[in-house]
C-alpha cells in the first residue's frame, strides 16, 4: 500500500496510523482499539454487536478522513453541486459496501481471521436502514453511489425516519407487520450535527404590509415551529477518494419557542409538545403510492425540503456570490413529486426572507430544479387537498397561486380560445374541494422533466403530462434507470465477479460496458462450466438460507424462477400464480410428465392498507402449502415465499435466480430496476414490453429474452374495446381449471370464500389484464422450460445477458443526468 499524501493539520499523521492505515495489521489493531474504547469490551466477552460496532467504527474512521478532504476540495474549487432531494433512501447494509469502496475487504478478512473471527458473520449482523419503500428509494441510493464514484460533488437530502419500512413476518400465510428497529443498537455510520439545524414553521396566517421603502412585504405569522437537525452519513465512491454526503433530517422541538412563548408554567405540556414535534420524522409511510390527504405526510415533505433549502442557502452564503446566482451553484433534483414543495419554499426564502424580487427569484428557482417522474398510475400522482394545504402552508399556497397566475396568463395568450386546456394545465385542480397538483408545480417550477425508461418517458409526454409536452417539448428527457454494479454484482455475487475479472480484468467495475468482452466466451464450454458452478453456489447458498429460516428443502439444481418486488396488482404476482397452479394441474393429471424441476420463489412486501396485495401474499403461501406437500409434485414443483424482502435479502436473491419474472401489465411499470439486477447476475428474463424491459430486451437481443403478452398500446386498445375477461376464462380450459381450483377453496382447506375477492376481480374487471395475457404467458413459460433442458443453450443466453447489460449501470444514468440536466462536472479529490 503506497503512503498517502496528507494535507497538513486535518488528519492524523502517518500512513499506518490506526485511524487511517489500510493494512491487515493496522486494521486488526484499530478493531481491537475500538472494541475496547468504544464498546468497552475485549474479545473474550464481545458480542456479535460489539464486533460489528467496532469494525464499523474502524471503517468509518477511514471514511471520515476522505470525507474531510472531499469537503476541503469542494470548498476550494466551489463547483456546481448536485442536491438530490428524495423522501426515500434504501442504501442497504453499509459495512460491506464501505469495505469494498475502500478496497479493504481482503485485508479486513485477514485481520479478523488473525483474531479467530469471521468477517461474514460480522457483516450478517448489520440491520439495514430501510428508509424507503422500493425501487424509488433504492434508485436514490444507487445514484448516490454513482455520484461519488464518478467524483461528482453531491449531497443527498432526505429524512432520518426513526422507523423505516416495516419488517414483514408471515403468520398462517398472512403478512404481519412489525415495527422496524434499525436504530436499536445505535448507528455507527451517521454523525449527528447539532450545530446544523434549522427552524421550520407551519400553519398560521400571513400579513401583507408595506415597509418603510414602500415595498410590499409578507410576514408569515406561523402557528407552530419545529427544528430539523442534520444527521450525516458518508457515501464513499468506489476506488476513488471522493466521499460525498447523505444528509438526513431529524425533527426535534424548537425548545426556546415551546418553553417560553406558549407554555409558561406548563412544563409537562411543553414536553408533550416536544414529543409531538419528533413525530414528523418518526415513521416512513409504507405505501408505494401517494398518501394524499395525510397531514403528517405533507409535514414530512415540507420539513425535509425546508431544512435542505436552508442548508443550501447557508452553504451558498459561504461562497460570497450574489443570491440571484443560486442556480449556478446548485442543481437540485426532485425525486418524484414528494419534494416538490421545494419550488414554493425556495421562492419564499428568496423573496420573503432574502428580499429578491419575484422575477429574479423565479429565474433562480426554475434553473435550480429538475423533476423526475416515476409513475403514471393515477392513484400515485400526488395532489394535496387545498384546505389541508392552506392550513399547513398558508404562505406557500399564496406563492403557488402567484406562480399559477403568471403561468396561466402566459398560457391564455398562447391558447386564447381553449379554457378546457387552461383548466387541465392549471396547478390547481378546481374539482371540489380543490387540489394542488404537485406534478404540475414540478413541471412549471423546473427546467427539465424526465421519465425513467424510454417507454415511460414516451407515455409521460403523451398521457399524464401531454399538455406540458405540447408547450415545452424540449423540457422532456428520458433517463433510463440504472443500478450499481458494486453492490449488486461485486458484493452480492463475488463468485461471478471474480470470474468476470479473471476473464476481462477489473475495469468492468467502473466501466460496465466492458462486460461486452464476455460475448466471445458465451459458447466456450469450459467458461460455461465455471459460469454454471458460480450460479449453483449462489443457489445452494439461498437454499440453505431459506431452509434455515423455514425448514424448506429446496433443490439447488431446479430452475429458480423468482419474482421479487413490492406486491401490487399491476406487477401481477397472481399471474405468476396462475402459471404455478397450471403446472400443478398438469402434474396432477400426468404425474409422470417429463417437466424440469422448478422452484418458484416470491418475495415482497404489501402496503399494510392494501387488502388485495395482502390477499395475494396469502394465496402464494396457500398454494405453496398444498404444492409442497403433494407427493405427485415429487420435487418437480416447489413454491417458496421469501419473507421480509429488503436490500440484504435481495443481495442473496438476485445471484441465485435463473429466471427473472418481470410480468407487469404493459404501460404500468415506469422502469423497474430489479429487472436489471437479475439480468446482471445472469438470470434470463420472462417479461412484457413494459418499463425498462423494452430496453433490456433490445440490449440483450430478442433471442435471449422471453417475451410475451400485450404491449402498452395493445393494452389500451384491449380495455377500450370492452374487455371481457369472463369470455377468456370460458374459452381456455387450462385457465378455467386454474381459476376454478383457487375459487373452489382447494388452497384454502375448502373455504371457497377466502380468495373470492381476487377471483371475482379477475373474472369481472381484471383491470390489469391477467386473463388477456395468461395464454401467452403460459406458452412462454413452456419455451422457458424447453430452453432450460439444454444447459449449453441456457448458459450461452445467460452469459450474453450479462455481457450486454453495461448500459444499465447507474454510472451511465448519472453521467447522462450530469451532462443533460445538471450541467455538472467531476471535481477530483486527491489522495
Ligand atoms: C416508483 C414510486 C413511489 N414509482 C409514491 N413511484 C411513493 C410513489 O411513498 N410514496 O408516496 C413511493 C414510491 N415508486 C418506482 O420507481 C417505479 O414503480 C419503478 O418502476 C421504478 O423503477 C422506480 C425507480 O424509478
Amino acid at each position: 500500500m503506497p503512503a498517502r499524501k496528507q494535507s497538513s493539520g486535518t488528519v492524523p499523521p502517518g500512513p499506518e496510523h490506526t485511524r487511517t492505515g489500510l493494512s491487515a495489521e493496522t486494521l486488526r489493531q484499530a478493531f481491537l482499539d475500538n472494541l475496547f474504547y468504544i464498546q468497552g469490551r475485549f474479545p473474550e466477552i464481545a458480542t456479535d454487536d460489539d464486533r460489528y460496532q467496532a469494525l464499523s467504527y474502524t471503517v468509518r474512521d477511514r471514511l471520515l478522513h476522505r470525507w474531510v478532504r472531499t469537503i476541503q476540495a469542494y470548498k476550494e474549487r466551489d463547483p456546481r453541486t448536485v442536491c438530490y432531494l428524495s423522501a426515500e433512501y434504501l442504501p442497504g447494509p453499509h459495512l460491506a459496501n464501505n469495505l469494498l469502496s475502500l478496497g479493504i475487504v481482503d485485508a479486513t478478512r485477514e485481520a479478523l481471521r488473525g483474531l479467530g473471527l469471521d468477517l461474514d458473520a460480522i457483516l450478517d449482523h448489520e440491520e439495514e436502514p430501510g428508509l424507503g419503500n422500493g425501487g424509488l428509494g433504492r434508485l436514490a441510493a444507487c445514484f448516490m453511489d454513482s455520484l461519488a464514484t464518478l467524483e461528482i460533488p453531491a449531497i443527498g437530502y432526505g429524512i432520518r425516519y426513526e422507523y423505516g419500512i416495516f419488517d414483514q413476518k408471515i403468520q398462517d400465510g398472512w403478512q404481519v407487520e412489525t415495527s422496524d428497529t434499525w436504530l436499536h443498537y445505535g448507528n455507527p455510520w451517521e454523525v449527528r450535527r447539532p450545530g446544523i439545524c434549522y427552524d421550520v414553521r407551519i400553519g398560521g396566517r400571513t400579513e401583507h404590509v408595506t415597509d418603510e421603502h414602500g415595498r410590499l412585504r409578507v410576514h408569515w405569522r406561523h402557528a407552530d415551529l419545529f427544528r430539523g437537525v442534520a444527521y450525516d452519513t458518508p457515501v464513499a465512491g468506489y476506488g476513488v477518494e471522493t466521499v460525498n454526503l447523505l444528509r438526513l433530517w431529524r425533527a426535534e422541538a424548537a425548545e426556546d419557542f415551546d418553553f417560553t412563548v406558549f407554555n409558561q408554567g406548563d412544563y409537562v405540556g411543553a414536553v408533550m409538545r416536544k414529543v409531538r414535534s419528533e413525530t414528523i420524522s418518526k415513521v416512513l409511510y409504507p405505501n408505494d403510492e401517494a398518501d394524499s390527504g395525510k397531514r403528517l405526510r405533507l409535514l414530512q415533505q415540507y420539513f425535509f425540503v425546508s431544512c435542505s433549502l436552508q442548508d443550501m442557502l447557508r452553504i451558498f452564503a459561504t461562497t460570497g456570490r450574489p443570491l440571484a446566482e443560486f442556480h449556478a451553484k446548485f442543481a437540485a433534483q426532485l425525486n418524484d413529486t414528494h419534494p416538490t414543495i421545494a419550488v414554493a419554499e425556495l421562492m419564499r426564502l428568496l423573496v420573503d426572507e432574502h428580499g429578491l424580487d419575484w422575477d429574479e427569484a423565479w429565474q433562480a428557482t426554475r434553473h435550480t430544479f429538475a423533476y423526475t417522474n416515476h409513475t403514471l398510475l393515477p392513484e400515485a400522482l400526488e395532489k394535496w387537498p387545498l384546505p389541508l394545504f392552506a392550513d399547513v402552508l398558508p404562505r406557500h399556497l399564496e406563492i403557488v397561486y402567484e406562480i399559477n397566475r403568471r403561468f396561466l396568463d402566459d398560457m391564455r395568450l398562447r391558447y386564447p380560445d381553449d379554457p378546457a386546456r387552461i383548466a387541465r394545465l392549471s396547478i390547481i385542480d378546481e374539482t371540489p374541494p380543490k387540489y394542488v397538483r404537485m406534478a404540475h408545480l414540478a413541471s412549471v417550477g423546473g427546467h427539465a422533466i424526465n421519465g425513467v425508461a424510454a417507454l415511460h418517458t414516451r407515455l409521460l409526454g403523451t398521457t399524464v403530462l401531454k399538455d406540458f409536452h405540447d408547450i415545452w417539448p424540449d423540457k422532456f428527457q428520458n433517463k433510463t434507470n440504472g443500478v450499481t454494479p458494486r453492490r449488486f454484482l461485486m458484493l452480492a455475487n463475488p463468485g461471478l465477479a471474480d470470474l468476470l475479472t479473471e476473464a476481462l480484468g477489473d475495469g468492468w467495475t467502473r466501466d460496465l460496458e466492458r462486460l461486452r468482452g464476455l460475448e466471445g466466451l458465451a459458447d466456450d464450454p469450459a467458461f460455461q462450466d465455471r459460469w454454471r458452478q458460480a450460479k449453483l453456489i449462489r443457489k445452494a447458498a439461498l437454499a440453505e438460507r431459506l431452509r434455515a429460516g423455514q425448514g424448506n428443502a429446496i433443490d439447488p439444481a431446479s430452475l429458480f424462477d423468482i419474482q421479487a418486488k413490492r406486491i401490487h396488482e399491476y406487477k401481477r404476482q397472481h399471474l405468476n400464480l396462475l402459471h404455478v397452479v397450471t403446472l400443478y394441474n398438469r402434474l396432477k393429471h400426468a404425474p409422470d410428465a417429463d417437466v424440469p424441476a422448478r422452484t418458484v420463489l416470491f418475495g415482497g412486501k404489501a402496503a399494510p392498507g392494501y387488502a388485495m396485495a395482502k390477499l395475494i401474499i396469502k394465496l402464494i403461501n396457500a398454494v405453496a402449502e398444498v404444492v409442497n406437500r403433494d407427493p405427485d409434485m415429487r420435487d418437480r414443483l416447489k413454491v417458496v415465499f421469501v419473507p421480509d424482502y429488503n436490500v440484504k435479502v435481495a443481495q442473496s436473491v438476485y445471484p441465485a435466480a435463473d429466471l427473472s419474472e418481470q410480468i407487469s401489465t404493459a404501460g404500468m411499470e415506469a422502469s423497474g430496476t430489479g429487472n436489471m439486477k437479475f439480468s446482471l447476475n445472469g438470470a434470463l428474463t420472462i417479461g412484457t414490453l413494459d418499463g425498462a424491459n423494452v430496453e433490456i430486451r433490445e440490449a440483450v437481443g430478442p433471442d435471449n429474452f422471453f417475451l410475451f403478452g400485450l404491449d402498452a398500446d395493445e393494452a389500451v386498445r384491449t380495455r377500450a374495446a370492452g374487455y371481457r375477461p369472463y369470455a377468456l376464462y370460458e374459452r381456455d380450459p387450462e385457465l378455467r381449471a386454474a381459476v376454478d381450483l383457487i375459487a373452489g377453496g382447494h388452497f384454502a382447506h375448502g373455504d371457497a370464500g377466502l380468495f373470492r375477492p381476487l377471483v371475482d376481480h379477475l373474472l369481472g374487471r381484471d383491470d390489469y389484464l391477467l386473463l388477456a395475457d395468461y395464454r401467452a404467458y403460459v406458452d412462454c413459460q413452456d419455451r422457458v422450460a424447453d430452453a432450460w433442458r439444454d444447459p449449453a443453450r441456457w448458459t450461452r443466453m445467460a452469459i450474453l445477458n450479462v455481457a450486454r447489460m453495461g448500459r444499465f449501470s447507474s454510472d451511465r444514468a448519472i453521467a447522462e443526468y450530469c451532462r443533460d440536466i445538471w450541467n455538472v462536472a467531476p471535481a477530483r479529490v486527491d489522495g
